[in-house]
């Protein structure tokens, strides 16, 4: 099935059309802020999610914020931005955001605060470190950051002495795929994934919901890949907007999908449908791989997965027909069952046995552009992390966990937990954390919390201190240098200056570095002073950036691709693509893949699956006043049969009962539909806002992390598996919600 990428992306209707038109006019005023009247034009990059997109934004005539614009030489957006990066003036306009720093007065999570001096806030803040330092070395701190802030805060905390730094984007999401590629191909892939989608003949998505999941230029390539006749196989319990373009949906049992990988890697090597020379010459373990997999028939797998053997069949057979431009793509969002890393593994096992790692419509060898670093005293070298705290598991993790930080908090005779303050960056915790009494009751043993947020969220509910943050709009940040087919880097600059009393979070970590004696950490005045050094290092200026926006550099090697028949040398154990791993083998794992079976859900509860909406990111943007007027609250999906044992009719009210006995807060509206199984529910992730203070955002919809009271835990490398959940219905408000 051939569609057209017009149905496919809503990206920004203003998009190219707009860049023609204005460019000339642009081009013609020469510099970004030479107009006095006329439109004028500022470089960004996007941080309404982690995509990054660069872009342009422009202010009318009085110099008010006109619109955003993506860049059109950016290949994470090729001029376009997709509807939330194109409502990032929400974020701007909001007027619920935070505006003054303030200070906790009350009982820690009543909400009770009063408005201080940043003067104020900054002394509390560094005294308290100070003490704790003394009492208990600097290792008792730690930072939380999801987004741009981080490399300022991270420097802050380093030159502390710690290095306990995390992000709910590691364990609640990307980290098994990290280390399971690791472990196969000495690599990880990072963000952008080095996915060619473009040139691929056949992409399979296992749960990867692109077209919902909006990361903009995998979301363009895709479609471009769909209109030069790619084949699209998706996976999926649910039918997905991937699902509606694909030649082949398998509308799997949720939590067997290891089962259909281990049967896909049976067909392909029984029917010797893989890449031989590739596999002779980069792989090891192929034997041992073969005698594995003998019995995952896909008749076996059928009983499992309830995917027919023929289709599993045809399936294996088209991936190997278009191999090595076959994509067997990874995904991003996990951390699902608990195995996770293992169901990795047989994804990275999958590619290799086609062939696509490092070859023209599969995986490409990205570059990055290397942005010096200004010179500063060596940081001191921590003697503890969050890893003490964890008797000796999980050292596959390449990352800190955001739940082990989280454990390293709560006091336990048994451990090392010596975690006491937290600075909590751009990430809300209580909704992004599964197991929500777990935080809070790390929260509750801290001596302190600073939240930096731009929106009063409920992370920032919990706060001792809340530094308020001016939004991407009113600010420097550090130079975005992504990995593509070729190095980019972008610059982000204030379009207006901030509103209220927000500051950067680069201003904050240097008053803040100041106070503490660690001003030799931060040498420079202002912000541009650093990027400009940085950007002359790489033969361009601050001055050119804030022309150009982004600038692309030529790649320093030849080696997008593997050249025919040339030597390979992986960074793993054996130096070649592990099909048997041997680092799992002597940490004392299964060196190949095993599927387990999963619990299912008892009767009259029903699995809680969940995603994203194309409008909108996590639940960041819940209260955007743009973004808002297209969604404004989640619905949860019911499959017919379901509705009709239930009487339900659709957009009735209902409140969702977890196995745990945990009650939503809000009530949902049901939305019956065919595309969710019977034996599951969907909710987007990011509603049900328990903040008054979001007047938008409040009480709309429900939070499936409210639900998220069970995880099952990766044993390999600590993530924490959220699709082991099961709900009910409640057509009455019963008591049991957590409270927030
Ligand atoms: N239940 C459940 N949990 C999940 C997921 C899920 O789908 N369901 N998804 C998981 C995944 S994949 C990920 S990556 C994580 C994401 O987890 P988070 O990064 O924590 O996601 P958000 O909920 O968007 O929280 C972002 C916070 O940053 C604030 N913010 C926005 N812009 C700025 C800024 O410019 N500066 C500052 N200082 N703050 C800002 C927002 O107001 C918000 O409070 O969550 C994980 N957790
Ligand atoms: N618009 C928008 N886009 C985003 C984000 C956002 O907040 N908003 N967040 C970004 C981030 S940080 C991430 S990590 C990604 C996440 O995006 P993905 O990596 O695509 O997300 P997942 O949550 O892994 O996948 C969700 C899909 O998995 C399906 N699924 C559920 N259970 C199973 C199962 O057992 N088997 C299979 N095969 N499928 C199953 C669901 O039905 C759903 O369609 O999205 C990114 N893109
Ligand atoms: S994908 Fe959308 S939200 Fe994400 S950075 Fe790009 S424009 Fe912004
Ligand atoms: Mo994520």
């Amino acid at each position: 099935m051939v569609n057209s990428r017009r149905d496919f992306i809503k990206v920004s209707a203003i998009g190219t059309a707009g860049i023609m038109a204005i460019d000339p006019i642009t081009k013609a005023i020469g510099n970004t802020f030479a107009a006095k009247k006329g439109p004028v034009r500022t470089p960004t990059y996007c941080e309404i999610c982690f995509w990054k997109c660069a872009g342009w934004v422009y202010k009318d005539d009085e110099g008010n914020l006109n619109r955003i614009v993506g860049h059109e030489d950016d290949p994470s957006c090729n001029g376009r931005l997709c509807p939330r990066g194109s409502g990032g003036l929400g974020m701007y306009n909001d007027e619920d955001r935070l505006k003054f720093p303030m200070m906790r007065v009350g009982e820690r999570g009543k909400q009770t605060f009063k408005r201080v001096s940043w003067d104020e806030a900054f002394t509390y803040i560094a005294d308290k470190l100070e003490t704790l330092k003394k009492e208990h070395g600097p290792e008792c701190a730690a930072l939380f950051t999801h987004g741009s802030g981080g490399d300022y805060f991270g420097r802050l905390i380093k030159a502390y002495g710690s290095n306990n730094i995390t992000a709910p984007s590691y364990a609640q999401c990307r980290g098994p795929r990290e280390v399971a590629f690791i472990a196969t191909f000495g690599q990880g892939l990072d963000s952008p994934e080095p996915t060619d989608i473009r040139d691929c003949k056949c992409l399979v998505l296992i749960g990867s919901h692109i077209g919902e999941n909006m990361h903009n230029g995998q979301v363009q390539e895709m479609s471009d890949a769909i209109d030069k006749g790619a084949t699209i196989i998706t996976v999926d319990p649910r039918f997905s907007t991937a699902a509606s373009k694909s030649k082949y949906w398998l509308p799997i049992k949720p939590a067997t999908d290891m089962a259909l990988l281990l049967a896909w890697i049976h067909v392909i090597i029984n029917e010797e449908l893989y890449d031989k020379k590739y596999v002779e010459q980069y792989t090891t373990g192929f034997d041992q791989l073969k005698a594995h997999v003998a019995a995952n028939t896909p008749e076996w797998a059928y009983g499992i997965t309830t995917i027919e053997p023929n289709v599993i069949r045809e399936t294996a057979r088209t991936m190997a027909k278009e191999a090595p431009a076959t994509i067997v793509h990874p995904g991003r969002h996990v951390t699902w069952y608990g195995d996770d890393t293992q169901r990795l593994r047989a994804v990275a096992i999958l590619n290799a046995l086609l062939g696509s790692w490092g070859r023209r419509g599969g995986f490409y060898n990205p570059e990055k552009a290397k942005v010096p670093a200004i010179p500063t005293p060596e940081y001191p070298h921590p003697t503890r992390t969050w890893r003490d705290a964890m008797g000796g598991k999980y050292e596959l993790a390449d990352l800190a966990l955001a739940n082990g930080v989280c454990t390293a908090t709560i006091p336990n005779a048994q451990m090392d937990c010596h975690i006491r303050a937290w600075i909590v960056n751009g990430t809300n915790l209580i909704e992004t954390l599964p197991e929500r009494h777990k935080t809070i009751e790390a929260i509750q043993n801290l001596d302190l919390m600073v939240v930096v947020d731009t929106m009063p969220m409920e992370i920032t509910g919990w706060a001792d201190i809340i530094l308020p943050e001016c939004t991407y709009l009113e600010r420097y940040d550090s130079i975005r240098a992504s990995q593509y087919r070729e190095p980019t880097i972008a610059l982000r600059m204030p379009a207006v200056q901030p509103k209220y009393e927000t500051k950067p979070a680069w201003w904050m970590a240097k008053q803040l570095a100041d106070k503490m004696g660690l001003g030799a950490y931060f040498p420079y005045k202002t912000h541009e002073e650093e990027l400009d050094w940085q950007l002359k290092q790489m033969g361009t200026s601050l001055e050119e950036m804030q022309r150009v926006g982004l600038k692309k550099f030529e790649r320093h090697y030849d080696d997008l691709y593997f050249k025919e028949g040339e030597p390979q040398e992986f960074l793993t154990d054996s130096g070649k693509i592990e099909l048997y791993s041997n680092t799992f083998a002597s940490a004392g794992f299964d060196p190949l893949p095993v599927y387990t079976a999963h619990p299912q859900p008892e009767d009259g509860f029903y699995r809680l699956n969940y995603g994203r909406a194309p409008m909108h990111t996590f639940t960041r943007t819940a209260n955007n006043p743009v973004l808002t007027d297209i969604m404004d609250e989640n619905t949860v999906w019911v499959n017919p049969k379901v509705a009709k044992l239930w009487g339900f009719a659709n957009g009735q009210k209902v409140w969702l009962k977890n196995q745990d006995g945990v009650v939503s807060s809000f009530p949902i509206a049901v939305r019956i539909t065919e595309r969710i199984r019977w034996d599951s529910v969907f909710m987007v992730h990011g509603f049900g806002h328990a903040n008054k203070l979001l007047t938008r955002a409040y009480g709309r919809g429900a939070s499936d992390s409210e639900m998220i009271t069970h995880v099952d835990i990766d044993p390999i490398m600590g993530g924490t598996g959220m699709r082991g959940n099961f709900v009910t219905f409640l057509t009455e408000k019963a008591e049991g919600g957590a409270k927030v």
